[in-house]
């Protein structure tokens, strides 16, 4: 029996953050595929037995549950010794990067991801308010990617697996990812970390079919 389980699928970029991390840690784990097209994650059913906050990822470890894509790679990062701060300093650096994951790199990019090609609504006001913004975003951090091979510290750590959520995604989202040398060079490395799977092959993927759900 798998030691972690991780509620996911594979379209997901934020349940790819702690399955990469399970991955290139070496942890064993198994994938619990959530019908999320389907309206899974909405289910009051789910919510109650699995997440009250209605997303995925979900780990479960030791008897214990954990949600957050931050908080799970944070506990992993402890668990494994692997991937983490070395120092306090580190840490917080570590969270200020994590947490402009969050509200900005990844939160746009994968909204505008999910209407404009999961869900092929077309461009809109919307799709183009989102691609500025996550744009941005992608600027910001090829910025600081020109002035360090990774995000903290000089080395792979949880901060990049957050920040990688999304960036190995096929779909075309309209913004022209070549622009962004140094995020390119930062892929290339990550790609590069014994152990890296792409995200469709790490965990179970919906039929790519129409999306139903909205
Ligand atoms: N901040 C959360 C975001 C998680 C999230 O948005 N998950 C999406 C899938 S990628 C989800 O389950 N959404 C369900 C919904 O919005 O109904 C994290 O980092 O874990």
């Amino acid at each position: 029996m798998s030691e972690y389980t991780l509620h996911c699928f594979a379209e997901s970029g934020n349940a790819y953050k702690a399955a990469l991390m399970l991955e290139l840690t070496g942890q064993p784990w198994q994938p619990v595929f959530v019908d999320f097209f389907n309206g899974q994650t909405r289910e009051q059913a789910w919510r109650d037995e699995v997440n009250e906050q209605g997303e995925v990822p979900v780990l479960e470890h030791a008897g214990k549950s954990f949600t957050q894509s931050a908080l799970i790679l944070e506990y992993l990062a402890e668990q494994t010794g692997q991937f983490g701060p070395r120092d306090e300093d580190e840490k917080r650096e570590i969270w200020r990067w994590m947490l402009f994951d969050n509200h900005k790199f990844t939160s746009y990019y994968a909204a505008l991801r999910f209407i404009y090609c999961l869900k092929q609504m077309g461009e809109t006001d919307v799709t183009k308010f989102l691609r500025d913004r996550a744009t941005a975003a992608y600027r910001i951090v090829d910025a600081h990617l020109a002035k360090t091979p990774f995000m903290v510290g000089g080395r792979l750590t949880i901060a990049d697996l957050s920040l990688a959520g999304y960036v190995f995604m096929p779909e075309d989202t309209g913004i022209a990812l070549d622009e962004f040398v140094h995020i390119e060079a930062w892929k290339a490395r990550i790609k590069g970390t014994p152990g890296w799977k792409h995200p469709y092959d790490l965990m179970p993927r919906t039929a790519p079919v129409q999306v139903p759900f909205g």
